[in-house]
């Protein structure tokens, strides 16, 4: 069997959003993965963050590869578009499916498998571009629907279940991310949901390329000791250097912070981020201070965490070039169709 439906029927009572649905309505079918993987607290904090967000689950395309953590958009959304594509290859068919249709929220999830290693080209293509996304990669180090090899996140002097170490530097997703011009860049961990919420509402609200990487065990494969993608190890080595708070227009602010603990940075579409700061040296920003902070950090071992930084003015692609507003979908034949003399005049400008 390769999926359980749910049954659809719920209480009545339950609690509705803003556009009428309740939390049920942006479930999916029933988990297949191990009971304990970190890919299923995401698939929960997904669900959360879209109906706090009051997204009709019809306007969001969720994309994704091949892989454990590819398989779980079966599990949330039920009512959304959904495409599993090719192993690494959902960024260039978020890409399209993206220039065809702007009207629609995407959300691209991925494995490490799937983005740093077969898809590694792909991941950096979409970033660089300003592909308008949430990508989120649910990295555990391992590929894990093949029975646990080490992936290219897997740190250098890592163990395997069997004692295997890695000899081979890690692929830092977050450090090429932000090298590659991502406008959103975060890093989170499955078990800590209160994190991991906003920042997905943060980055599904963003005008640009929103990149999550998210630290998530795989509890078959890659949870002993030795790994430093099992629960323990991320529990002991987190370094959280911000929290946020994702505020719509017009929400009431009820905490009160201490002056120069929080910074509040708008998005384009008139949400904002309001960041309180752990670290008080910490400024989301700067993007090469950001890269620096993650490197000389990450040497440490530390498991640097929250939103590391933030470009509120971010473009996306369709500016870059130039595109029409509406979604193809939407055009007449006469406005995708110019026409036999447009087309020549066209071709003659490229003799
Ligand atoms: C082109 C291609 N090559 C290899 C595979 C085999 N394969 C399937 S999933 C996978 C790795 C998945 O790892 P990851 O993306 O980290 O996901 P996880 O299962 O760990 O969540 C591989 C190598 C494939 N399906 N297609
Ligand atoms: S093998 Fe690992 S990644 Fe796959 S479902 Fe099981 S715990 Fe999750
Ligand atoms: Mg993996």
């Amino acid at each position: 069997m390769t999926f359980i439906t749910k049954p659809r029927l719920h209480h009545p009572t339950l609690h509705t959003n803003k556009v009428g649905y309740t939390r049920r309505d942006y479930e999916g079918r029933i988990s297949t993965l191990c009971a304990g993987c970190g890919h299923d607290s995401i698939s929960a904090a997904i669900i959360q963050a879209c109906w706090e967000l009051d997204i009709e689950p019809h306007r969001v395309a969720k994309l994704s590869g091949i892989g454990c953590s590819s398989k779980t958009p079966d599990y949330f959304l039920g009512a959304s578009h959904g495409f599993n594509t090719v192993h690494g290859r959902m960024p260039s068919v978020l890409t399209g499916a993206n220039l065809a249709n702007r009207s629609l929220l995407y959300l691209g999830v991925s494995g490490d498998g799937d983005s740093a290693s077969i898809g590694l080209g792909q991941f950096a293509n979409a970033m660089r571009r300003g592909v308008r996304m949430a990508y989120i990669v649910e990295n555990n180090g391992v590929y894990g629907l093949t029975k646990g090899q080490f992936s290219a996140t897997a740190d250098l002097g890592s163990k395997s279940k069997k004692g295997v170490v890695n000899s081979d530097s890690p692929v830092d997703l977050v450090g090429l991310a932000l090298q590659l011009g991502a406008t959103f860049v975060a890093r989170s961990f499955s078990g800590d949901k209160e994190q991991l919420v906003p920042l997905i509402k943060g980055a599904m609200a963003h005008g640009g390329a929103a990149f999550i990487d998210v630290i998530s065990p795989c509890v078959t494969f890659n949870n002993h000791s030795g790994s430093t993608k099992s629960y323990d190890y991320v529990r002991h080595h987190n370094e959280a250097v911000s929290r946020i708070d994702f505020m719509t227009p017009g929400s009431e602010v009820t905490a009160t912070y201490a002056p120069g603990e929080v910074v509040e940075v708008p998005q384009h579409d008139g949400t904002m981020l309001r960041l309180r700061k752990l670290h008080a040296d910490y400024d989301p920003t700067d993007r090469y201070a950001a890269m620096n902070y993650m490197q000389k950090h990450g040497e440490r071992g530390e498991v640097v965490t929250g939103l590391l930084y933030l470009d509120s003015l971010a473009t996306d692609l369709h500016t870059s070039l130039n595109t029409c507003a509406a979604p193809l979908n939407s055009l007449g034949l006469a406005q995708l169709c110019p026409g036999s003399s447009v087309l020549d005049k066209v071709n003659a400008a490229l003799r």
